[in-house]
Order: structure tokens, then sequence, then C-alpha cells
């Protein structure tokens, strides 16, 4: 036994959370007013809420159908409603924002006066949620835009390309809650503590590896797909040396992203002959992910175009998607070519 009275090295004590994290990044700017952590406490705690609804799913009987439908036509459940609305209510009580723009809701939503802030919101609630029934993991995805100078919220603020975002994340809900977020500085994971209900620093700067082993495309869209497409997964399904990639497809962009991020490869939803611009929105799927992506040294494309330089004109346009490892996005943009 050592002298300090350990086998091991002492346990440690001294823990990060979301909040004490972002409040001494933020002292790292003379000019920062404290706005974006109370907008951040306001997304982590909307994320702590989801969590706990996400999990209780089951025995609230909250799973099944709500009996309406969103904008892009296809079956909402309770859970994104709930979802929906806490954020929502969350983000007005923030009293930072002044546009939020929701993958449950047709139209902007612009905050009354007495609510407002100088911010903007882009979320999907719950994205893959066609996937709760199964218990697979589910996520939360968002995307915050700084108003133009002079602006008090219009719908030009929320109709920029993803390059101008201040912040992205994600939360994803599976055997336990992870927060990953990037404010422009890298990307750091947080793990909820349920215990203590606070988001801990497990995560920190996460860097995607140059190039992976593992492929994340819905090949029962193989029919449909463009030749590019056809002929990149030949490439890493058939390499003409080395070993092939591994499939690994959940259905569920948060939960395939993370994975993508941690160990690296290529995640695709490409368009094809049935979907003009594949299936993922641009504003709160396509434009986060992509920041993040980058942020931790990865690429994001849509084959031929940088994700985050499109310019959006519409808050639910679709957008293809490739983003991962530098070297194999690359690979993915020659076939392009
Ligand atoms: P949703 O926003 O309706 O939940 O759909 C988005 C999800 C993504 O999470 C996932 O990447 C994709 O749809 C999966 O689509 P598919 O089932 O066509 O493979
Ligand atoms: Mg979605």
């Amino acid at each position: 036994m050592s002298n300090t009275g350990f086998d091991q090295a002492p346990p440690k004590t001294e823990i990060i959370t979301l909040t004490s994290h972002v409040l001494s990044q933020q002292q790292r700017h003379p000019i920062a007013t404290g706005d974006l952590t109370l907008l951040l406490t306001a997304i982590q705690t909307t994320c702590k809420f989801i969590s706990t609804n996400v999990r209780r799913a089951g025995l609230l009987n909250l799973i099944g159908q709500a009996g309406s439908s969103n904008i892009q036509g296809e079956d909402q459940k309770k859970l994104d409603i709930l979802s929906n609305d806490i954020m929502i209510n969350s983000l007005r009580a923030s009293g930072k924002c002044a546009v939020l723009v929701s993958e449950e809701n047709e139209e902007p939503i612009f905050i009354d006066t007495a609510h407002r802030g100088r911010y903007c919101v882009v979320f999907d609630p719950l994205d893959g949620s066609s996937n709760i029934d199964a218990g697979v993991n589910i996520g939360t995805i968002f995307g915050v835009y700084k108003c133009r100078d002079d602006s008090e919220g219009t719908l030009e603020d929320v109709l920029r390309p993803g390059s101008e975002l201040q912040v992205a994340g994600y939360c994803m809900y599976g055997s336990s809650a992870n927060l990953v977020i990037s404010t422009g500085q890298g990307v750091n994971g947080y793990t909820l503590d349920n215990g203590i209900g606070e988001f801990i620093l497990t995560h920190p700067n996460i860097r995607i590896p140059s190039r992976g082993k593992i492929y994340s495309f819905n090949e029962g869209n193989s029919l449909f797909f463009h030749e590019p497409v056809t002929q990149y997964l030949e490439s890493i399904k058939f390499p003409s040396n080395g070993k092939p990639y591994s499939a690994r497809y959940i259905g569920s962009m948060v939960a395939d992203v993370h994975r993508t991020l941690l160990y690296g490869g290529i995640f695709g939803y490409p368009s094809d002959k049935k979907s003009k611009n594949g299936k993922l929105r641009l504003l709160y799927e396509g434009y986060p992910m992509a920041f993040l992506v980058e942020q931790a040294g990865g690429l994001a494309t849509t084959g031929t175009e940088r994700i985050l330089d499109i310019k959006p004109t519409d808050i639910h346009q679709r957008c293809p998607v490739f983003l991962g490892s530098k070297d194999d996005v690359e690979d993915v943009m020659r076939f392009h070519q």
C-alpha cells in the first residue's frame, strides 16, 4: 500500500460540470455577457427533462401515436410533442431567444418582446423517434445563431449558413444521456450523472480519427442510389487491398453520428432517385452535425459542397449528408467529381 493510503490512484474528486466548464470558457472572453451561458443552461435543463421522460416513456404509456402529424406528414409520437413543448417553454423562459425553429413546427416561432433575447435556436427536439418503441438510442439536436446586428429576430436570422452557428450540439439518450457540444473551440462530451443531476465532462476535446473502419448508410435504399454512392460503397466493401469496412446502421442520426465521432468512419444519407435531397433536414440536423464533425477535425459534405456553406432558402429544407473522418469523406467526394 502506498503512503497515500490507497492501493491505486486516489479517486478523482475534481469533477467538471457543463455549467462550470462553460462559465470558465466564458471568463476567457472579456466581452462575454453571460447570455450564452444562460441559454446553454436552458438547453441542458431541457435535455435532463427529456432524458427523464424518455426513460419513463414505457411506464407512463407515452409510447404511441399522438394522433397528429408533423409537417413532413410523418407520424408524431407523444414524446416528440412533449419534448418539443419542454424545449420551447424552456428557451422562451430563458429570456435569451428571439426566433426558434423546430422540426415539429411548420412556422418559425418569434418570441414575444417581454421574453426576447439575442439568440435563435434551431432544433429537432427528439430525433429518431420512430425508434422509441424498440428502445433504440434517440436524441435532441440543436444549433444556435446570434441575431444579426440591428435585427430583433426575423426569418433572415435563421436562414443562414451553418458556418455562422455560434453553438451546435446534441444530447443522445442511450444507456446514459450524453451531451456533445461545440462553441466553435473544439468539441466536448458530457455524461449526465443522474445522482447529482449534472452533466459531467467525460469526453474532453473529442477528435475524430482521420480514417475509420465503419460505414453507416441505409443500404435498403441501394436500388435508388446514384452511381457515385454505389461505386463508393463497392470500394469499401470490396477493397483491392486491405480489409473491407464494417457496416453499422442504427437509423437514428444522433446515435450513428455519435459513434462516427468517437470511432471514425463515415455516415451517409445521400440523395437518391427517390429523394432528390435525401432525407435529413439541413437546419436542425445537417448543420449542427456538420459543425460538430468539422470542429472535431472531420468533414461534412453533400458530395459536392461543404454542408456548412449551403445558403438555406427554407427552414425545413433537406440536404444530402456525408460526414465523418477526413480521409473517408474525401474518398466519397472523389467519387462525386
Ligand atoms: P426523424 O427526424 O423523423 O426522426 O428522421 C430522422 C432520422 C435520422 O435520425 C436517421 O438518420 C434517419 O431518419 C433514418 O432514416 P431511415 O429510416 O430512412 O434510414
Ligand atoms: Mg429528425
